[in-house]
């Protein structure tokens, strides 16, 4: 006796030709990205699909989630469910999984990678080396030293961990802030953002995006960091108010940044891309082809767990 394949939604898709092969092992896929007419698709196919493949980059809002009334099962690639409303999918007995873990990783080193980029002016040399300004009248300026500086971690949670165990590579004086502070680990807690500013050198934002943390980083945070403090983001844009950040970096009251998450990816303020204090890259913290592929591999964990068993196997906590 054939049984036929439960049908999942994917909005978007994987980056490895054998995790999409792996997937139409266990599924009747529908691949969104394909379709001329996406909402036309999804009204076609709506009372069959049961699962659901999303990203960050692919907001899986209530809208879509109604028009689906089987859907059992989102499984997101990649941790932040910001763009999910979980706690609807939720309500409505639909499991939810994120890929906890496998990025922390490549994130933190991406955040030490935009640090020491943006205090040593690594971009801001490698454009001076490729314009072959070296060696002429244009001396190239001096950056701020690293090791030994004091950072203040926003959000010590498993990434925010992978970053201060880095940081201490370096020598520097880790503090933190968390909604509250944490018994198990000894590095200083500060309740109040603004004085941890104040007292950082360096500001890495490694919270959780969504409305708990929207513009957590407001001016006067930026302020107390000050003109030779340096903001580090591989978090959510929704985290910073962008646009008190351009006018702190553009007048000179905060030193510098280093970004990788925006507001309203993929736009990038136009002001930022003028500033020689701020390194901007395109969302890449989880991007290298280990950390993608066990990404993948976990989202596709969860999805076939689904299909066999009914349960995925790293659920969101209930929200
Ligand atoms: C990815 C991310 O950009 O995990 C996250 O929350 O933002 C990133 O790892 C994205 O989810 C890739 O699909």
């Amino acid at each position: 006796m054939t049984t036929s394949k439960p049908v999942l939604l994917q909005l978007l898709p994987f980056p490895f030709p054998e995790s999409q092969a792996r997937l139409i092992q266990s599924f009747k896929v529908i691949e969104l990205w394909k379709e001329a007419d996406a909402d036309a698709t999804i009204a076609a196919h709506q009372h069959e699909i049961v699962a659901l493949i999303t990203s960050a980059m692919t907001p899986t809002r209530a809208d879509l989630i109604d028009k689906l009334p089987n859907l059992r099962a989102i499984c997101s690639n990649g941790v932040g469910y910001d763009a999910i409303d979980v706690k609807y999918a939720q309500e409505k007995g639909i499991q939810v999984s994120n890929t906890p873990d496998v990025l922390n990783d490549c994130v933190a080193d991406l955040a030490l990678g935009l640090l020491l980029a943006t205090a040593r002016k690594l971009a801001l040399g490698d454009r001076y080396v490729r314009a072959n300004q070296w060696g002429t009248d244009l001396k190239f300026p001096l950056g701020a030293k690293v090791s030994g500086k004091k950072v203040g971690i926003i959000g010590l949670g498993r990434i925010g961990m992978a970053i201060a165990q880095r940081v201490a590579g370096f020598d520097m004086e880790i503090r933190y802030h968390n909604r509250n502070a944490r018994t198990d680990v000894g590095y200083g807690y500060e309740a109040s953002l603004v004085n941890l500013a104040k007292w950082a050198d360096f500001l890495i934002v490694a919270t959780v995006g969504g409305a708990s943390t929207r513009q957590l980083v407001n001016q006067e945070v930026l302020k107390a960091l000050g003109p030779n403090g340096i903001l580090i983001n591989i978090a959510r844009g929704s985290v910073v108010d962008e646009n008190a950040m351009v006018n702190a970096l553009v007048s000179g009251e905060l030193g510098g940044a280093g970004l990788d998450v925006y507001e309203s990816e993929p736009k990038v303020p136009d002001a930022l891309k003028t500033l020689d204090n701020v390194v901007l890259v395109p969302h890449i913290a989880s991007a290298t082809t280990e950390t993608r592929k066990a990404m993948a591999d976990l989202v596709l964990d969860n999805a076939e767990a689904f299909a066999s068993t009914g349960k995925i196997i790293t659920p969101i906590p209930a929200l």
